[in-house]
């Protein structure tokens, strides 16, 4: 009986609580404890695998107080009193990464093939000891033990990547290794650096050294946000920075050290204005350019017919491939806007090539600097904008306009990466409706994450094609390296389990029991995450139950110090401290709560909608789309999307209102929208449907759950909800 419990499909036994979740776990009986005597044995003769020892010693060392000694052996089997850790007798079908991990109260052995194994041995056996492990100070009164267990594991996927933009927003060297630290524990082995764009370069190229001189920096950090909420100020005010070679090196050792392979990634032909301002003449217009404060896409794109962009880009690429030692070398390739290439110099490229227009362009730039890649011996991969019919077969794509363009490649024969905006894009929000709009405009729930399956409508031979997963956390709204965290953490524990664990192992609600596990060894590591528990989120700010009229924020966070705004706008420290109960006057606001612990700079931020003082929870199906705008300030609702039948932009209460009346007041006719009613928040009748760009329905006191703007049919053109009001 008990040994169907343990083994109850989904569920881990207990005290295993290991991100991502292993293959098989045979749970065994007692404990291992950690003693001031143990001793870390590495096979002898073994560089790496010694290496892979000191890491586990300094790992161990740092909360315990005691730092096992290393010594060698030749032995085979587990050595009484030690953890061992050896490739000899290891499964040769383990592969590259995988590894066995055994536990019994005498002793700990780590057994695989390959270094990388042996370190995924050694980061779930720390997942196995108390989260506080992982203390870079002593921690005293922990029992320092490991339950027994059997543990034989390997991943599903061969790459199992973040990228951190780190041009919109810049992030300091020591946060980038703070950044690897974490996907290490989670197992995550390619960091994808996205160094140049629009908004600043980041790397030092010693053959140019105004990419960064000009390009690293510009006026003001942008995107509309706060200044105060961006860290990284030259003393003359510039908002910016960038990575010396030395930097650049330390961190791409330090990444290997963690098996971690760091694939940078230069932007090309456009996202390239920062490039651009340092060097007018390899553009098309010859410029000036000023570095961009806000996000988009720009007319920050190379001249393709001019020889000086190509010397100038291999250049660089040359100085990139000294730095990084990387099989793939990314060089961007999306969003260009499709009426570049329109001066004389292009027009006679496109006359001598024969080219079809500017889409060839793009073509003939991605293939020939594919060539100059392919010549130094790596490999080119680029967002799934590069596919083209002569795309050198050995090319990657990322897919990230959906998955169908990935799709395609794999057809075509090439490698690719998924990573999808709807399962991938960390920049998306974290709840439906407990984070700032503007941040973003569109949702990438846990949950959402979560679901993926990147060989999704491939056969079994075309998904070995697919080399895996990635999460993507673009900076427009990230301002600083704790909020980056903040995004990041946890749905990047569920994309690496997407990238990990078989799929027939995954199970969502096991894995938010683990994340909770996690969440206190994000904690003892000082990490600023987003807590899983999102329904008990959604109740924390909410009409004052003693003195109804008032808005009362409540402890998202225990002992947290609260700090609020009433337009959306980010609630800094600076910004009004919470002590009770208050009122406003607007009809429409958007509370914003930030929740601060003493330790972090900002934990969790949650903002709520309020309707004529009620809680409006909001959502709208055309939200959730990848090509929704923030909402504008002024507005309730501002999309640019073109709704299709039954999208709807629904409020929803959490109980039932007393209503005489719902006004809506929408930018334009919508003739094709309804307003309806809910008294139980499902079923919905119709209330009043729209004449020109306006819909009253009268209610008579009628409590109802819900109201939502229906489409009956399709509208083109956007959606501008200027005032949703109720009486
Ligand atoms: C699209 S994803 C972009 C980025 C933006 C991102 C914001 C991709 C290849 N290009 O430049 O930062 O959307 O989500």
């Amino acid at each position: 009986m008990l040994i169907c419990l343990l083994f109850a499909p989904g569920i881990l036994a207990q005290n295993i609580s290991i991100v991502p979740r292993p293959q098989d776990i045979l749970p065994g009986h007692g404990i291992f404890t950690l003693e001031a005597k143990l001793v870390i044995m590495v096979e002898s003769a073994k560089p790496d695998v010694a290496d892979t020892g000191r890491f586990l010693a300094d790992a161990l060392a740092g909360a315990t107080g005691f730092k096992p000694r290393i010594s060698e052996s030749n032995s085979t089997q587990e050595i009484p009193g030690s953890i061992f850790l050896t490739t000899r007798d290891a499964d040769p079908s383990l592969g590259d990464e995988g590894y066995q991990l055994q536990v019994t109260p005498q002793a700990v052995t780590i057994r695989a093939p390959r270094a990388a194994g042996l370190f995924y041995g050694v980061q779930t056996f720390l997942q196995l000891l108390p989260p506080e492990i992982y203390s870079r100070t002593l921690v005293p009164g922990v029992q320092w033990s490991a339950p027994a267990v059997t543990i034989k594991d390997q991943p599903r996927f061969r790459w199992r990547g973040i990228m951190l933009d780190v041009s919109r927003h810049f992030e300091s060297k020591e946060a980038v290794l703070r950044y690897l630290d974490l996907l290490a524990i989670h197992k995550m082995n390619v960091f994808h650096w996205h160094l140049t764009d629009d908004q600043g370069w980041r790397i030092e190229i010693k053959k140019y050294p105004l990419l960064t001189e000009i390009g690293a920096w510009r006026d003001k950090p942008g995107f509309n946000l706060d200044p105060r909420l961006s860290t990284t100020f030259a003393p003359n005010g510039k908002y910016g920075g960038f990575y010396t070679q030395d930097d650049i090196r330390e961190v791409v050792r330090y990444a290997a050290k963690l098996h971690i392979v760091v694939v940078p990634e230069i932007e090309m032909p456009g996202h390239s204005t920062a490039a651009l301002a340092a060097y007018p003449e390899l553009s098309i217009t010859g410029g000036p350019f000023s570095i961009s404060t806000s996000g988009g896409i720009f007319h920050g794109v190379y001249c393709a017919g001019d020889e000086k962009t190509f010397a100038f880009l291999q250049d660089v690429l040359t100085e990139v491939m000294d730095l990084f030692p990387s099989t793939y070398i990314h060089i961007g390739g999306d969003e260009v806007p499709a009426d570049s290439w329109d001066d004389a110099r292009d027009q006679k490229l496109i006359a001598d090539q024969k080219l079809a227009g500017p889409k060839q362009v793009e073509t003939y730039f991605i293939n020939r600097i594919s060539r100059f890649i392919d010549a130094h011996g790596r490999k080119l991969i680029g967002w799934d904008e590069i596919l083209n019919p002569d795309l050198a077969p050995d090319a990657a794509v990322m897919s990230w306009r959906g998955t169908q363009n990935g799709i395609d490649a794999v057809h075509a024969g090439h490698d690719v990466v998924m990573t999808p905006t709807r399962f991938c894009y960390l920049d998306g929000e974290q709840g439906t409706t407990t984070e700032p709009l503007r941040l973003r405009g569109w949702t990438m729930l846990l949950a959402k994450a979560y679901s993926f399956d990147p060989v999704e409508g491939l056969t079994s031979e075309q998904a070995g094609h697919i080399l895996g997963v990635q999460g993507n956390l673009w900076t427009e709204y990230v301002p600083n390296a704790d909020y980056a965290q903040y995004m990041t953490w946890p749905r990047a524990a569920a994309l690496a389990e997407v990238g990990w664990t078989a799929a027939s192992l995954r199970n969502f609600d096991d894995f938010k029991i683990r994340a909770k596990t996690d969440e206190a060894r994000l904690d003892v590591l000082g990490i600023n995450y987003r807590p899983v528990e999102d329904d008990e989120l959604q109740n924390v700010i909410q009409i004052s139950k003693n003195d109804p009229g008032n808005i009362e924020i409540t402890q998202a966070i225990p002992n947290s110090e609260i700090h609020y705004t009433l337009d959306g706008s980010f609630p800094t420290r600076q910004r009004p401290l919470y002590t009770g109960p208050f009122s406003f006057s607007k009809p429409c606001v958007d509370i914003t709560a930030g929740f601060y612990r003493p330790d972090t700079l900002a934990t969790i931020v949650i903002s709520v909608r309020v309707v004529n003082g009620r809680v409006a929870h909001f959502s709208s199906t055309l939200d959730e789309d990848e090509k929704a705008q923030s909402a504008h300030p002024d507005d309730f609702f501002h999309t640019t999307r073109n709704a299709k039948k039954d999208d709807n932009i629904l409020l929803q209460f959490d109980s039932p209102q007393t209503l005489n009346e719902i006004a809506v007041e929408a930018g334009s006719e919508l003739p094709n929208a309804s307003l309806e009613t809910s008294a139980d928040g499902k079923t919905f009748s119709s209330a009043a449907s729209f004449t020109g760009s306006s819909a009253k329905a009268a209610l008579h006191g009628t409590p109802i759950r819900a109201v939502r703007i229906r489409f009956t049919a399709p509208q083109d053109g956007g959606v501008i909800i200027r005032e949703f009001s109720l009486k």
